[in-house]
């Protein structure tokens, strides 16, 4: 992380004076609180950091729709099914304003999603854990899109304008997808025993796995401190997971539920829940590929990247002949201009 910060530095004072006050005005607009747009001057690190974050951001939507999506043929309504089927919907949209945004920072989308295919990108280590039981439908609403929630609403104030657009819309959806979560939650824990077992073991088998999601330790964490400089991020990977834990918490005692940390207990000094430790050695082997689910989820996404291809066809050979048909109908004239 200082290495960077120092690179990055280190570069632009080799590069002159003029470069140097090219990144001094960039950095002070930033201060200003001004929004960056696609066609202003940005230092290439700048691009490169959001490229990176915001297709990180849209591979995770995409992969994310898979967890969820082995449960809609096994809904236990109409009502379940519908709500499920649009949840997943709403998560292609998310990927695909994500993919939008970024493609807005000079990247085509097909190589981004070539990245995620050939396994160079990264997506959230959270979409490696399986489905096993409906309540993980539950689970995942209640805490991981409440975790996604927690680490986006300061992503609506991101210094780039169209990734914070894209979030803010992103955000009030997840909201009603970790209400519908909770909902079930609470349908199930109000139920018989053998329900609320159910909803405990999902707790158990997701909590830790929610609390990885916002990524390393701060100490580990390598982009943190230009993303902060960069107001690209707002609040350090430590500080959300500690909102995000002290938020569910009570949420989970609502619903009578017990949490798999024997050293969580409320610090009434600081006004926090405190913690036990994470295991870190489980997050470095999910971003290794080594998780419960990883081989599986890429393959999944392959076969259907592959089996979608008449479809991209058929869209370009459309919009090719629509094209064809508005110059053809706007005659020579418009032809030659
Ligand atoms: N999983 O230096 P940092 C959702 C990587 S969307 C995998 O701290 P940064 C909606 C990180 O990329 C969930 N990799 O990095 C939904 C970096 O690797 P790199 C996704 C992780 O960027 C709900 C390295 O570790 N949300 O859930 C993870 O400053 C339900 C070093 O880390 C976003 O993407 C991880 N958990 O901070 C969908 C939000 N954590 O790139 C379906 C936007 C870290 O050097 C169902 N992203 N890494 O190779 C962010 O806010 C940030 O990128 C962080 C990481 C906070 C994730």
């Amino acid at each position: 992380m200082y290495t960077q910060a120092l690179n990055a530095r280190d570069a632009v004072a080799e590069a002159g004076p003029e470069e140097a006050g090219r990144h001094a005005r960039f950095q002070a607009r930033i201060e200003a609180e001004e929004r960056i747009e696609p066609n202003d001057w940005m230092p290439e690190a700048y691009r490169r950091t959001l490229v990176r974050q915001i297709s990180q951001h849209a591979h995770s939507e995409i992969v994310g729709m898979l967890p969820e999506g082995n449960w809609i043929t096994r809904a236990p309504s109409l009502k379940r099914k519908a709500a499920l089927l649009a949840k997943v919907q709403d998560e292609a949209g998310h990927g695909l304003y994500l993919y939008a945004a970024a493609e807005t920072l000079g990247v085509a989308r097909e190589d981004l999603v070539d990245q995620l295919l050939d396994g160079r990108a990264k997506y959230s280590s959270i979409f490696n854990y399986p489905t096993l039981t409906w309540a993980d439908i539950g689970a995942i609403g209640w805490l991981v899109d409440g975790a996604a929630i927690m680490n986006q609403i300061p992503l609506c104030r991101c210094s780039y304008g169209p990734y914070a657009r894209a979030m803010i819309r992103i955000c009030k959806e997840e909201s009603f997808h970790q209400r519908q979560g909770y909902e079930i939650m609470l349908t199930l824990c109000r139920g018989t025993p053998e329900q609320k077992a159910m909803a405990q073991d999902a707790l158990n088998r997701w909590w830790w796995p929610c609390l990885m999601m916002f990524g390393p330790p701060d100490s580990e964490s390598q982009h943190s401190e230009q993303s902060a400089r960069w107001k690209i991020k707002r609040f350090s990977n430590d500080e959300l997971r500690q909102k995000f834990v002290d938020a569910t918490v009570p949420q989970g005692h609502h619903l009578g539920l017990a949490f798999p940390d024997p050293e969580l207990a409320y610090d009434a000094e600081t006004g926090h829940w405190r913690f036990g430790a994470i295991d870190w050695e489980e997050f470095r082997q999910v971003l290794a590929g080594n998780g419960p689910c990883n081989r599986q989820r890429m393959r999944q996404r392959r076969d259907a990247h592959a089996a979608g291809a008449w479809v991209r066809e058929a869209a370009l050979a459309h919009a090719g002949k629509r094209a064809r048909r508005a110059s053809a109908e706007a005659g020579p004239a418009s032809a030659a201009a």
